[in-house]
């Protein structure tokens, strides 16, 4: 709050005394060491990530993100398996733990999401419309009042769009028909009068098909008084492929009279990154970032993830990665400083001295590998956890990790991974598809576990061959 007090300060000072004003936006030194959140304010936006709870274990990721950002967006822990894994029984923890760490860090939050196809329990996947329609209003009015007044705005529904602009064929769509969208808006605005409510996509980031069957629902929304305030764009992009329309898309959804953000910025690359890889990658961020900061109306940019030790990107799209603004170091990228820049300050010379690697033929080399184990999220008796395997100097074809659960803990399901457990030991192995990885290429793999009394975090080896 002194923060903003501070610049509405400045600003009376700008209107009053333009010589002064002048003076102070040409000092490049305090421009220099500006983090993006006081850049943004400076603007009138906002700059925003996401992180989830075990994320914000990491006390460096933590305190990066709170110097940065402005904006926090929960990962994980607002969706519905989280919230409501049984009909009526709601777990609010771990939403909460983020909206405490973020209001701590003086940070906004943007609530995501309430009504997804995907992380949304069988349960609800398996009720007839009828019975689906209603458990859709009890758990937006549920989970809408539980954070009325802590949210800047909701995720009300996320994803229900194809690629070709029709509507995309899930649970939701093939029970509820077409009229599912604007009643989950409408329920959403009945339990907060006041948070924002948005429509959040990817792939709608430039104009095209999609992005234009959003277009029309929200224009038919507005004519009919269903309640939408904006539009997100997620805005998962690829180097070299920011789409060049994204300034007009940005602002016909402005004229149309909401607002827009972009939601869940990352531009990936295939892995390793070089330099001039980096080098684009930046100049890619510049314009998406122009694209929004050009256009009255949209409020701020959300990356998804700051570092790219915590992307989600490996294990959906193996062979790519570095699609964030700081290194697995946290050490701020080329993409870190355009960003910084686009932003209106002068960036930052990255202080991380790491030269990308050119792959090498690998040759004979000793194979070898480093794993990192995190809790992705966590509740009363469960937790999401993750490790994220990255090789050595070396191309491998097979790796094992291994750790012993500190606390007994259980790994109840895996994905991307076999694993045999004895006591608390666990022996996790790649499988056909994701053991061969070039060098210092990365894989991840994940696992629902149970805990009791503590869920502490073991150390885990990792071998390769
Ligand atoms: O970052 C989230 C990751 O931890 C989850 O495993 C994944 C599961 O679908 O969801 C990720 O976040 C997604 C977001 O909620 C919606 N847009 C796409 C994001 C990346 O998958």
């Amino acid at each position: 709050m002194a923060r903003r007090t501070w610049q509405a300060g400045i600003s009376a000072m700008v209107t009053a005394l333009g010589v002064v004003a002048i003076t102070l936006t040409n000092a490049p030194e305090a421009a220099a060491a500006s983090p993006l959140r006081d850049l943004a304010a400076a603007k009138g936006v906002y700059f925003g990530t996401a992180a989830t709870v075990g994320e914000l274990n990491d006390s460096a990721y933590k305190a990066l993100g709170a110097r940065e950002a402005d904006m926090m967006t929960p990962g994980n822990e607002m969706k519905w398996d989280t919230t409501e894994p049984n009909r009526g029984q709601f777990n609010f923890g771990p939403g909460d733990a983020v909206v405490a760490a973020a209001t701590a860090a003086n940070q906004r939050v943007r609530g995501h999401t309430l009504v997804w196809h995907s992380q949304t329990p069988n349960w609800v996947q398996n009720l007839p419309a009828t019975e689906l329609r209603q458990a859709m209003v009890d758990h937006i009015t549920t989970e809408v009042n539980h954070y009325e007044g802590k949210l800047y705005a909701w995720d009300v529904v996320n994803e229900a769009f194809s690629e070709d602009g029709t509507r995309r064929q899930s649970f939701w769509q093939q029970k509820l028909g077409d009229g599912y969208i604007a009643e989950a808006f409408r329920a959403a605005r009945a339990a907060d009068p006041a948070v924002k409510l948005y429509y959040n996509d990817y792939n709608t980031d430039g104009v095209g098909a999609k992005s234009d069957a959003v277009y029309n629902m929200v224009k038919s929304f507005l004519q009919q008084g269903v309640p939408i305030d904006g539009v997100g764009l997620q805005a998962h992009l690829i180097v070299g492929q920011v789409p060049g329309s994204m300034r007009q898309n940005i602002q016909r959804f402005v004229d149309l009279g909401v607002e827009v953000a972009i939601t869940e910025l990352d531009i990936r690359m295939p892995t390793p990154a070089t330099a001039a890889k980096l080098a684009t990658q930046a100049s890619d961020y510049k314009a998406a970032a122009d694209a929004c900061l050009a256009v009255a109306g949209c409020v701020g940019i959300t990356t998804w993830g700051l570092s790219d030790k915590y992307s989600w990107i490996p294990s959906v799209f193996p062979g790519e990665g570095a699609a964030l603004p700081f290194d697995d170091a946290l050490q701020a990228k080329p993409a870190y400083d355009a960003l910084n820049r686009a932003y209106g300050g002068t960036g930052s010379t990255p202080t991380s001295t790491t030269t990308p690697t050119t792959p090498t033929t690998p040759t004979g080399g000793a194979k070898s590998c480093t794993a990192s184990y995190a809790i992705v999220s966590q509740w009363q008796g469960g937790f999401q956890g993750e490790v994220k395997v990255t090789a050595g100097g070396s191309a491998v074809t097979a790796w094992t990790v291994t750790w012993t659960f500190p606390n007994g803990q259980s790994v109840s399901s895996v994905w991307n991974a076999s694993v045999v457990t004895s006591g608390s030991g666990v022996t996790a192995k790649n499988l056909n598809y994701n053991g061969r990885l070039d060098p210092g290429a990365g894989t991840a793999f994940g696992f629902l576990g149970s805990w009791n009394s503590a869920n502490g975090i073991p150390s885990v080896a990792c071998t390769a061959s």
